[in-house]
């Protein structure tokens, strides 16, 4: 935790979910040194929300600031980092959480705007969001320090029938990811990607467009993962010493084994 103290960490779609619960783990892991959060997301009202709670809990001893940002927006992105008060700008972790699914219609049934806004928030908002945070870590000695942990999914990994667009989007991060992390080579910057199974969030709700009796008929008989699960992941790997890159994990809960490989008691 002593690693993170002082650090100007960026999470991307901290208004909900997994994004959430990781702007709480790391305000909890270094309560009282100075860490700045720069939460960001569309609703700007649930990151204040979340900013109060994190206030609330550790105190003053971190430094919260909510930031309107639509990732899937290039003009947004672009004016990110210079937007930012010069006390928030010296970035040191960003984490690419941002990201959706729509639907599980099956081709040639998609919706074009379905498949539009997935590629633009999960693969070009990530891509652009790396792009526009760069040259701060380049900016460092050593041809640059800092840390990119992008937010895959299993379905990047194994991908189902249903999920098509959504999976090749995740499996777009991945393979952004690895290519990032060779281009980087010969700097000090860690760029890593946590693939999470099954975790219960807005994500379920989202996908049927609100229909929550839908959503939670997804988790019937299983014990998914909660946000925090993951949240502790995404602070543990950005927690480790400048010298260790846990490059890739994959989080399942007990009773997951895959895309669609799920135990379910009932
Ligand atoms: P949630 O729906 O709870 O949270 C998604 C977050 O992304 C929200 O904060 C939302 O904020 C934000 N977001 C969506 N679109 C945009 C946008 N255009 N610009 C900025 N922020 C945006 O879902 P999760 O927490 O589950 O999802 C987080 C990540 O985890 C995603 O990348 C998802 O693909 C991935 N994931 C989720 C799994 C799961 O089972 N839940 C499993 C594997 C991966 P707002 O609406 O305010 O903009
Ligand atoms: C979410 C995992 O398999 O429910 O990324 O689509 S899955």
């Amino acid at each position: 935790a002593r690693r993170l103290e002082g650090k100007t960490i960026v999470i991307t779609g901290a208004s909900s979910g997994i994004g959430r619960s990781c702007a709480f783990e790391f305000a909890r892991a270094a309560p009282a040194n100075s860490l700045k959060l720069v939460l960001t997301a569309r609703r700007i009202d649930a990151l204040r929300d979340v900013a109060a709670k994190i206030r609330a809990e550790v105190g003053d001893g971190v430094k919260v600031l909510p930031v309107q940002l639509d990732v899937s927006s290039p003009d947004q992105v672009r004016a990110f980092v210079a937007g930012l008060p010069d006390d928030f700008r010296d970035i040191n972790v960003l984490v690419n959480n941002a990201g959706l699914v729509k639907g599980v219609a099956k081709a040639p049934e998609i919706a074009e705007q379905d498949i539009n806004v997935m590629f633009q928030t999960n693969v070009t908002g990530l891509i652009n969001m790396t792009q526009a945070v760069l040259p701060v870590f380049q900016a460092r000695p050593d041809g640059g320090a800092g840390d990119i942990i992008n937010i895959g999914s299993i379905a990047g990994r194994d991908p189902y029938p249903g999920g098509s667009i959504y999976c090749a989007t995740k499996a777009a991060v991945r393979s952004f990811t690895e290519s990032l992390r060779k281009e980087l080579i010969a700097t000090r910057i860690r760029v890593m990607e946590v693939d999470p199974g099954q975790v219960e969030t807005e994500f379920s709700v989202v996908r049927f467009n609100g229909d929550k009796a839908k959503a939670d008929a997804v988790y019937t008989g299983c014990e998914p993962l909660t946000p925090d699960d993951i949240a502790e992941a995404v602070v543990f790997v950005a927690g480790r010493r400048e010298n260790v890159v846990i490059a890739d994990t994959l989080i399942f809960p007990n009773h997951q084994a895959g895309a669609g490989i799920m135990h379910r008691k009932s």
